[in-house]
């Protein structure tokens, strides 16, 4: 029997209401494979738990998640907490406590899914963005002196070290040779001019190993045009922080919408839990109303799934997502449907059940 436990932070606003269909899967799942067993412990942190206890999870937090093998997250945010501090003190304190340096976002089209471009076929928007996740310009690393006098200046500094540069443009091209595919730097050193020259060097540097690896480098700003005009250019992309935070909100508005994008946060040497997520936020205007789109959610599971090596039912939980997409009878609103969450979550399991 192959057991998993899994830490269950289904966070703020939608995060509990699609989580719970992404849960709904992984028990179909358990019950069709009869092999594979899942243990789920729910932890009650967000923005909740912070109005009443002053922090969004408990001190000794990543203590508790250690001992689990995955983590799924819904969502973090709500008005009457800052966001940045939703954010930091729980999302980024996970991926950085965890070391959870790669953060793999796919943006593919599926059959079914809406596109807003013109003259795409649905086979030219299949890339996965692999986005550092660990430094960059998220380092937190800044200062804000003179607070409130005409003299204010803010700092926010970029943190690009060698080991956390090499490791994920080393994971990038991994990836590309085991795809064969084609791999896309992002970056800025026209204008980042310490950063991403740095980032720009380490790419080529790095890119000698591989000489099996076709490469190609943009520039953020050309790349998102590309992006919307010719998305066929991107099959493997490596990027920073921010970069591939921005790039894969408009890669799911390519591909999509934010209800289909799909995001797992790893990290690779597996000496920490990984943490697996749909890319949108909370969603506050529509939570609890049980119209959010679950279909991120349980893409996340499906990434989840490719992780513990059962990658078959991680195609089978795409493949469904799709057959749900195709058949347009059981979609939220934001997809063009009518459906209610758990009626997105109960056509996964139907079509899975087959
Ligand atoms: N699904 C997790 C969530 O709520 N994400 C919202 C967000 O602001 N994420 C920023 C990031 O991925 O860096």
């Amino acid at each position: 029997m192959n057991s998993y436990k899994i830490a269950v932070i289904a966070g703020d606003g939608i995060g509990p209401e699609v989580l719970a269909e992404g849960i709904k899967v992984l028990k179909a799942i358990e019950e069709l494979d009869g092999n594979i067993h899942f243990e789920f412990t729910h932890f009650p942190w967000g923005c909740q738990y912070y109005l009443k206890h002053g922090k969004m999870m408990d001190d000794d937090g990543l203590e508790k998640l250690k001992a689990y093998d995955a983590i799924y997250l819904g969502a973090v945010g709500f008005p009457g907490v800052p966001d940045h501090i939703s954010l930091w003190d729980l999302l980024l304190k996970i991926r950085k406590g965890f070391d959870q340096y790669v953060n793999l976002r796919p943006v593919q089209l599926l059959e079914g899914a809406p596109c807003p471009l013109k003259d795409v076929k649905r086979e030219d928007i299949n890339m996965i963005v692999i986005r550092e996740n660990s430094e960059g310009e998220y380092a937190g690393a800044g200062d804000w002196l003179f607070k409130g006098k005409p003299e204010e200046v803010v700092l926010q500094t970029g943190v690009f070290s060698r080991k956390g540069t090499e490791r994920i443009i080393r994971y990038a091209f991994e990836l590309a040779r085991k795809e064969k595919k084609t791999l896309t730097s992002i970056s800025k050193g026209n204008a980042l001019n310490y950063s991403m020259v740095f980032w720009d060097e380490v790419f080529v540097e790095v890119g000698k190993q591989y000489p099996d690896v076709q490469t190609y480098s943009y520039l953020v700003d050309a790349a998102a045009m590309f992006f919307v005009k010719q998305p066929q250019r991107f099959q493997i992309v490596v990027t920073s922080n921010l970069f591939g935070d921005i790039l894969t909100d408009l890669g799911a508005a390519i591909a999509g919408g934010m209800g289909l994008a799909a995001g797992a946060n790893i990290n690779p040497e597996r000496k920490y839990p990984s943490m697996f997520e749909p890319v949108h936020g909370s969603a506050p205007d529509i939570a609890g109303k049980a119209i959010a789109n679950p279909l991120a959610a349980i893409w996340s599971v499906s990434q989840l799934l490719d992780f513990f090596g059962h990658s078959t039912w991680g195609k089978e939980v795409l493949n469904a997502i799709e057959s749900v997409l195709v058949e347009a009878k059981n979609l939220t609103p934001d997809m063009g449907g009518k459906a209610k969450t758990s009626a997105v979550g109960d056509a996964v399991v139907a079509v899975l059940s087959k």
